[in-house]
C-alpha cells in the first residue's frame, strides 16, 4: 500500500519528531514531567496527526520500527533536559504483539543513559485485550527495572476496572472526554471523584486529560487529581521548547 510504503520513506528520511506536553502536579504547582506525542513532518501534506497515520502503521506492522525509533527518541530527548523530569511514551498493542518490547524498552534507556525510573508507558486497555500471557510478564519485568505503566484514556473502554486488578499500574490517565463534560454535566464530577478515590485506595496516582479551563482545573483539584495535562498548561510543543518552558518555570 501507498502510506506504508509513505511511511518507511518518512523513517528512513526522519519526517517523524517527537512533540511534548507537559503534565503538571497539583500539590506542588510545578511541572512533573512531559509526554511524547509523535508527528509526521509530510513534504507535502504538512504535520500529520498520528490519529491519521497510527491506525496503519499498526495494520502494516510499521508501528514496531516506528514504536522503537519514538521510545529512542524520547529517552534521549530526555536525557538532554536540565532536569530530571520523566518522560512519557505511547506504546501500541500490536508493540506488545509481535517484537520482544522489553528489550527494546531496555536497550532505548541504556542508549541514552537514562534513569528506567524517569520513563513512563503509557498503555491503552487495549494491551490487556489481547489476553496475551507475556504481555503481564513484559509489564512486570519493566515495572521490575523502575519503568512506570500507566493506563491511558481510563474510562472509555468497556471493562476498565477489571485492568485495573489486572495489572498494578502507577498512575490512571482519566480520559478527557470526562474532563470536558465538568462543565456541562454533574455526573461527570461524580465519575472523577470516584477515579480518584479508587486510584488512591489501589496506590495509583491520578492524570486528567485535556484540562482547558480554570474552572476545570479548580474542580479536578478539588476532586483530589495528583496531576493534570491539557491545553490551560501548555499544548504539545516541539522538542526544542522544552528546555526554554523548564527555565521559565
Ligand atoms: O497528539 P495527538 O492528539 O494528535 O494524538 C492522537 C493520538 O495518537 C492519541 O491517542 C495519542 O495517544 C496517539 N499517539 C501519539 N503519539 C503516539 C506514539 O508515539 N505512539 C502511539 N502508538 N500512539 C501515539
Ligand atoms: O489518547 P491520548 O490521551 O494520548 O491523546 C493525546 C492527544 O490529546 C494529543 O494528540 C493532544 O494533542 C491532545 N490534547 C492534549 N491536550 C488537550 C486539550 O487540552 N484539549 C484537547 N481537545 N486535546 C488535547
Ligand atoms: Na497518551
Ligand atoms: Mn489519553
Amino acid at each position: 500500500r501507498g502510506v506504508e510504503l509513505d511511511l518507511r520513506v518518512a523513517l528512513a528520511e526522519q519526517q517523524f519528531a517527537l512533540a511534548f506536553q507537559p503534565f503538571l502536579d497539583l500539590a506542588s504547582n510545578r511541572i512533573a514531567g512531559f509526554e511524547a506525542l509523535l508527528r509526521w513532518h509530510h513534504p507535502v501534506r504538512g504535520v500529520v496527526s498520528p490519529a491519521a497515520f497510527v491506525p496503519i502503521a499498526e495494520e502494516t506492522g510499521m508501528i514496531v520500527p516506528l514504536g522503537e525509533w519514538v521510545l529512542r527518541q524520547a529517552c534521549r530527548e530526555a536525557a538532554r533536559w536540565p532536569q530530571a523530569f520523566r518522560v512519557s511514551v505511547n506504546l501500541s498493542p500490536v508493540q506488545f504483539r509481535s517484537a520482544d518490547i522489553d528489550a527494546t524498552v531496555i536497550a532505548a534507556l541504556r542508549e541514552a543513559n537514562l534513569d528506567p525510573h524517569r520513563l513512563e508507558l503509557e498503555i491503552t486497555e487495549g494491551v490487556l485485550l489481547q489476553d496475551n500471557p507475556s504481555t503481564l510478564a513484559i509489564l512486570h519485568r519493566l515495572k521490575g527495572i523502575g519503568v512506570r505503566i500507566a493506563m491511558d484514556d481510563f474510562g472509555t473502554g468497556y471493562s476498565s476496572l477489571g485492568y485495573l486488578r489486572a495489572f498494578p499500574f502507577d498512575k490512571i490517565k482519566i480520559d478527557r472526554a470526562f474532563v470536558a463534560d465538568l462543565s456541562v454535566r454533574t455526573d461527570a464530577l461524580a465519575i472523577v471523584r470516584a477515579v480518584t478515590t479508587l486510584a488512591d485506595s489501589l496506590g495509583m496516582t491520578t492524570t486528567a486529560e485535556g484540562v482547558e479551563t480554570e474552572e476545570q482545573l479548580a474542580q479536578l483539584r478539588a476532586a483530589g487529581c495528583t496531576e493534570v495535562q491539557g491545553y490551560l498548561v501548555s499544548r504539545p510543543v516541539a522538542a526544542e521548547a522544552v528546555a526554554p518552558m523548564l527555565q521559565g518555570a
